[in-house]
């Protein structure tokens, strides 16, 4: 390391809760604190997302960026380079042990694909370096396939042929990455794989194109021998009006049109949900119900605002319900949660690059402890089990069984009154069960 980016910053330590006001600390997160049977490294698998933290220069559609960086001035392969040394030094005081990128957020591009690449792999070079000497993990690649103009109506689903060839080279390129640098994932974001206009728009014609590249995708990953996992990230709309992988559901039944479940996984973020109109813990639960579930990224939306914020996650009963669904996955394997957030615009010093992050790293380790106290006492597993219990024993199992049918099922109700069937449900009792998560919240946090 060259010189010190970050200067008045020192390693980020765990101090548990004793002070009430926040600082450069964690009072949650304990990276080696075995919890539930694991480390919380190893349930949390922390990402630093490589565009927000090192890319952004914090604009908004209205305002020019704000960010103060320790590489501002520099351009090109210079500031590509001091943001390599920037980062791993971020890195290594933040505590984390995986990071993600596009292939554009590290090196600028050529005006050749030759070029690009050649910068590319000069700076993947320089990570392979760090990696010999720090613990650092890529948790995936991904490539941009959407700042481009080439990639105007879509990549794999743009209406021409040219443009899925270099969308082709581009994924061709990123696989070869990924198995460069050891990524424990390889990620597909369809940014402007949709449309703004059925009117201009062959749904069909721009599916099947996108199903045949996932194939081609998965076929070059195995041709190459690279082992990590292929995964697609759901998101409804913008910057496409419609976007094809609209959600957990959405994909999945686009994963089964295109025989694509048996090599792909869902990377799910908690402002896309929300764009869906889902919360996070329904799209994790979606694709756990699937077994799909690959990995996650970590964010949140904002009530007041509908669009994609990408802020960094605080929201403590969010947090608690996404690795409570976690909990019940066993773990998330190769994935992890990857702070897909970025710090508001007038968030603008590079200290707020950590204070973010550990709002973010605690939010989660103690949505973590709560839900493994919640896990532990089997508050809805019991709750949840006596709802359906009905299914357990007589009519209920025969159903399950298979060995009941319509008109058995008529012959058992059709002369009962009114008054007898209301005693075969019972209340779901929400608000109270609210009332104990919130006991829950409250004294494991204490
Ligand atoms: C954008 C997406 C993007 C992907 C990676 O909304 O979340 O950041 O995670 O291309
Ligand atoms: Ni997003
Ligand atoms: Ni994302």
């Amino acid at each position: 390391m060259q010189q010190a980016y970050f200067p008045n910053i020192g390693k980020v330590p765990y101090t548990g809760t004793s002070s009430l006001k926040a600082g450069l600390n964690f009072q949650y997160y304990d990276a080696d604190e075995v919890i539930g049977g694991k480390k919380m490294r190893d349930w949390l698998r922390f990402s630093v997302a490589y565009w927000h933290t090192f890319g952004q220069k914090l604009d908004d559609i209205f305002g020019d960026g704000t960010a103060i960086r320790p590489w501002d001035g520099l351009t090109g392969m210079d500031l590509a380079k001091a943001r390599v040394d920037g980062a791993f030094e971020f890195f290594d005081k933040l505590g984390v042990d995986f990071f993600c990128f596009h292939d554009r957020d590290i090196a600028p591009e050529g005006d050749t694909l030759r070029e690009t690449n050649k910068n590319l792999e000069e700076i993947t070079d320089m990570f392979v370096d760090y990696q010999k000497t720090s613990h650092m993990k890529v948790l995936w690649n991904t490539a941009n396939m959407f700042t481009n103009p080439r990639f105007v109506a879509g990549a794999a689903s743009s209406p021409f042929a040219d443009v899925f060839a270099f969308a082709a080279a581009q994924v061709k390129e990123g696989l070869d990455t990924a198995k460069k640098v050891g990524a424990e994932n390889y990620v597909f974001w369809g940014g402007r794989e949709g449309y703004e206009s059925l009117l201009n728009t062959d749904m069909k014609r721009e599916q099947d194109h996108l199903g045949q590249f996932f194939n081609m995708a998965a076929d070059y990953a195995k041709e190459i021998g690279y082992t990590g996992q292929l995964l697609l990230e759901p998101k409804p709309k913008e910057p496409m009006m419609h976007q094809y992988d609209f959600d957990a559901a959405t994909t999945i039944a686009f994963m089964k049109t295109y025989g694509l479940e048996g090599t792909y996984k869902l990377n799910l973020e908690g402002n896309h949900a929300n764009l869906a109109g889902h919360t996070y813990q329904h799209e994790i639960r979606v694709a756990r119900s699937a077994n799909l579930l690959g990995s996650l990224d970590a964010n949140q939306g904002d009530k007041l605002i509908g669009w994609d914020l990408d802020q960094f996650p605080t929201n403590l009963y969010e947090t608690t319900m996404a690795m409570y669904e976690v909990v019940e996955n066993g773990g998330l394997g190769k994935g992890g949660l990857n702070f897909d957030a970025k710090p508001r615009r007038s968030s603008f010093t590079p200290d707020d690059m950590f204070y973010a992050h550990i709002v973010g790293m605690d939010t989660f380790a103690a949505g973590l402890k709560v839900a493994l106290k919640l896990k532990q006492d089997k508050v809805l597993e019991n709750f949840v089990a006596d709802r359906y219990s009905s299914y357990d024993t007589g009519v209920g199992a025969n159903i399950e069984a298979g060995k009941e049918d319509f008109k058995s099922l008529n012959q058992l109700v059709i002369d009962r009154p009114q008054s007898d069937i209301r005693s075969a449900t019972k209340s779901g009792h929400w608000e109270e069960l609210e009332a104990t998560l919130n006991r829950y919240i409250i004294d494991t946090l204490k």
